[in-house]
């Protein structure tokens, strides 16, 4: 009786042995492909980042119904602009809460999904 189980479970760990090898030598790879993703994980935040450009203006008029801002702002070297006075989309209306013409802000602008520089984030400065 004895013998029978010790053959079982010679012949279980023989059957259970060879994929257990096969997915620790698989390890290494995974371990490897995870890192990467982890690294292109961080890429991509970076890339996200570096693609906002900060930008400062005067707010000359806030269009709730257009979801824009009309802003004169200062040079972007970043994106290789001039200053000049142009309308941003924002990203969401509610972001036009409580600007007002006149105003010095300073704002971050992003591409969007249709290439449009819209403005993610937007603080009046010295509030
Ligand atoms: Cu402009």
């Amino acid at each position: 009786m004895k013998r029978f189980y010790l053959t079982l479970i010679l012949l279980c760990s023989a059957a259970v042995a060879p994929p257990a090898y096969a997915a620790m030598g698989d390890m290494p790879g995974m371990a490897n492909m995870g890192n990467s993703a982890k690294n292109m994980g961080a890429a991509s935040v970076q890339t996200a980042v570096t693609q906002a450009f900060m930008a400062q203006g005067k707010i000359n008029s806030v269009n709730p119904d257009a979801g824009t801002v009309n802003i004169t702002h200062g040079p972007i070297k970043a994106l290789a602009w001039p200053g000049m006075t142009m309308n941003f989309p924002v990203q969401d209306k509610s972001m036009l809460n409580g600007l007002k013409a006149g105003e010095i802000v300073d704002f971050d602008l992003a591409k969007d999904s249709t290439g449009r520089y819209a403005i993610t984030r937007i603080t009046p400065i010295g509030r």
